[in-house]
Order: C-alpha cells, then sequence, then structure tokens
C-alpha cells in the first residue's frame, strides 16, 4: 500500500489536496503537528503533517464466494485433523471437545441430528474460541432461525450461523442506537485508548464528516492528563473544554466527552462516575475495551461497567490481537453491539466501523481486515 504524505499549513489544506492526489477513497493513517524549525519557527505556525492512502478494493461477487470456499474447504480440513487426532489418541484435547460429542463427519441426514445435539460446525466455533454456552445459544438458534431450511453440508451451515450471528449483532446496534447525534461520552478502565479512539472519531468526523465538532476533556475522580487530546484538538481546530457546563444544544455539532479511566476495584470511583453520568443525559456512552486482555478480564470489566447506560463497545489494540472469538464472547456476553474497532497509536490510523458481517468474517479467518 504505498502512502502519501502531504505537509500543510492547515489540516483542513493537507485534506483537500490529499483528496486533489488520491482522490474521495483516500484513507488518513496518519495526523501530526511539525514544528518549523530554525530561527523562522519564530515567527512561523507549525505546520501539519498529513499521511494518506488508498486502500486496497475489497474482493466482491465471485471472488468473495471463491474466498469463501476456500475458508469453507480450509475449516473441513481442520475439523477432519481434529478429528483424526481425537481417533488415534484416543482422545481429541478433551478439555476443548469431549469425545463422545464430536461429530463424525456431517450427518446425511441433518433432521436426525436431534435439537439437542451439537451442530457439526460446533467444533470449529469452539476451536475458534467461542464460549460453549455462546455455542449452545447457538445452536438453538440454527436450528430455529425463522424461515431457514435445514442444511445439507457444513457450507450450508456455516452460511446459516453467519446469518444467525450477523442478524443478532444487527439486532444489538438496533436495540443501542440513538435518534439525533447524542453527546458521546468514553469510558474504561486506565490506559485501554478511550482519549486515543476519541482523537480517531474526531478525525473522521471532521475530516470525513466535514462537521463541526466539540469536546470536554473533564476530571472524574481523577484527574484527566490527557494533554494530547488537546493538541489533537488544536490542529484539528476544534475547542477542547475543560469545564462542562450545562448541555450543549446544538444537535449539529458532533460533541465528544473524555474521562479518565477509572480501575473496577474502586467503588468511589465508581460512584463518582455515576454521578456524573447523570449529567449527560441521552448521552452514549462507550465502553472502551483492549482486545489484547484476557476474556475473563474483559468480562470482568464489561460486567462492572454495565452499572452505566452503554450504548456499544469499542474494541483498541486491534494490531495486537488475532483471537477474534472473544470479540464476539464480549458482545453475547454483554448483549451490547461493537461499535468500533481500533488498532494501533497513530491517529487516525485504524478506526473502523464494527460491521456484524466484517467481524463474522474476522472470527472465521482469525484476521481483520479492512482496515
Ligand atoms: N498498540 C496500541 N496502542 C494503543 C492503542 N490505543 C491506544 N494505544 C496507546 O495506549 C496508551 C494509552 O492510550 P490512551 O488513549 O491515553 O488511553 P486512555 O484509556 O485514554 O487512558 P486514561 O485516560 O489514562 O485511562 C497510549 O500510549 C496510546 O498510544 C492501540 O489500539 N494499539
Ligand atoms: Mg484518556
Amino acid at each position: 500500500m504505498s502512502m502519501l504524505t502531504i505537509v500543510a499549513e492547515s489540516a483542513q489544506q493537507a485534506l483537500l489536496e490529499v483528496h486533489r492526489q488520491l482522490g474521495p477513497d483516500a484513507v488518513i493513517v496518519n495526523l501530526r503537528k511539525i514544528p518549523a524549525a530554525g530561527l523562522g519557527a519564530l515567527f512561523k505556525k507549525p505546520q501539519i503533517e498529513v499521511v494518506a492512502t488508498v486502500p486496497a478494493a475489497a474482493a466482491r461477487g465471485p471472488e468473495k464466494i471463491a474466498q469463501i470456499d476456500h475458508r469453507v474447504q480450509e475449516l473441513e480440513r481442520e475439523l477432519a485433523d481434529a478429528l483424526a487426532a481425537g481417533a488415534s489418541a484416543g482422545t481429541a484435547r478433551p478439555e476443548v471437545i469431549p469425545p463422545r460429542s464430536i461429530p463424525r463427519g456431517y450427518p446425511t441426514n441433518p433432521l436426525a441430528h436431534a435439537a439437542r445435539e451439537r451442530l457439526p460446525s460446533a467444533t470449529i466455533f469452539q476451536n475458534l474460541g467461542l464460549l460453549p454456552m455462546h455455542i449452545e445459544w447457538l445452536t438453538d438458534r440454527v436450528r430455529n432461525f425463522p424461515g431457514a431450511t435445514a442444511p445439507r453440508n457444513l457450507r450450508e451451515e456455516l452460511v446459516l450461523v453467519q446469518e444467525v450471528l450477523v442478524d443478532h449483532a444487527h439486532q444489538l446496534a438496533r436495540r443501542h442506537e440513538k435518534a439525533g447525534n447524542p453527546l458521546r461520552v468514553f469510558l474504561g478502565t486506565p490506559g485501554t485508548g478511550k482519549t486515543t479512539c476519541l482523537c480517531k472519531w474526531l478525525t473522521q468526523e471532521v475530516f470525513l464528516g466535514s462537521r463541526l465538532s466539540q469536546v470536554w476533556r473533564l476530571d472524574g475522580a481523577a484527574p484527566n492528563t490527557a494533554e494530547f487530546l488537546s493538541v489533537h484538538g488544536e490542529i484539528l481546530n476544534v475547542p477542547v473544554e475543560r469545564v462542562w457546563a450545562g448541555a450543549p444544544v446544538d444537535d449539529a455539532v458532533a460533541r465528544f466527552v473524555d474521562l479518565p479511566g477509572v480501575a473496577v476495584n474502586d467503588p468511589a470511583a465508581f460512584a463518582a462516575l455515576k454521578a456524573q453520568a447523570e449529567q449527560f443525559s441521552g448521552a452514549e456512552w462507550f465502553l472502551v475495551l483492549n482486545a489484547a486482555y484476557d476474556l475473563s478480564l474483559l468480562l470482568a470489566h464489561t460486567r462492572a461497567f454495565a452499572a452505566l447506560p452503554l450504548a456499544g463497545l469499542i474494541f483498541t489494540h486491534m494490531d495486537e490481537e488475532t483471537r477474534l472469538g472473544k470479540i464476539w464472547n464480549v458482545m453475547l456476553s454483554a448483549q451490547l453491539p461493537v461499535v468500533w474497532l481500533s488498532g494501533g497509536q497513530n491517529i487516525p490510523g485504524q478506526f473502523i466501523r464494527a460491521q456484524p458481517e466484517m467481524l463474522f468474517d474476522a472470527l472465521v479467518n482469525q484476521n481483520l481486515k479492512g482496515g
């Protein structure tokens, strides 16, 4: 992927130049202020450097089907290997798959596969990291999905599983969607990447949405030391306030609130956070989670923050994590939509809307594409 670097007097000027050279599909990868050098620095404004690229086109139509077929064949081979390993060793990784429940190939008559039995693809999803309780739920949904006919082979079953998971993720998104242009508040445990995500989202608003924006960098029980947020606001020409003076009314403005992290074992900080939440009525609260954390920790953090009116989850550190089963596990356990996936420290860098279809692809391929 080739990169274009533009240096200009303002972020807006740099963006115009990026679009002139790369067209409307250009994606901004990094944005930073570079101080003027030498004696002239005393009189010159710092310049803005923007790095941009055009992402490779996503696979479409026949190419996409060929990719799915290829992946299904791989998964079938993995399943066959797991079965063979189980047969030769007498047990097939018993901690993961109890031997008696390993499917012996796809049933010739799917209807004979009683409702309580495992789906043949359950082994695949278990190996991809989905928790047994979610596989049980999935099995039930696949068997009872409205309008679906019984799958005749593993490929058809995977397509149905995809439909069930994607449909559920869309439902979660619809259930938590807020009308209009609500105030967006970021919260989570310390250092998960809240302020970085805010800067990434803000940059997309300013550059792609060309919308006016406003940010509040507020202190909670601990001071909010995110100086880079104020610097970033300055680059983008977005006001960053340090004091909350009542609800701003202008619905046309994209509004973001950055709060310091709250440790889950700090009840006083949690109580203060809940009290603070009351000031932001109608806001969308996003829980920012570091995807590289262990699943048990992610679930504990999500449970702790469920005391607040969460609208969705944002996963950071996608540059460090390949076990994407975790994301589905947290989403299904919390019954909250995953809204954004963020990877890396560059702003805006990788920051992509978490579409359910893409999350399913990422789960099956153990690889996040598209950012
Ligand atoms: N590798 C990697 N680093 C990240 C990512 N997101 C944030 N960081 C880095 O993690 C550190 C903390 O990021 P912040 O955005 O300040 O985290 P925060 O949640 O706002 O932190 P507090 O406000 O102190 O709770 C910084 O050094 C970021 O550059 C990411 O997706 N991947
Ligand atoms: Mg912060």
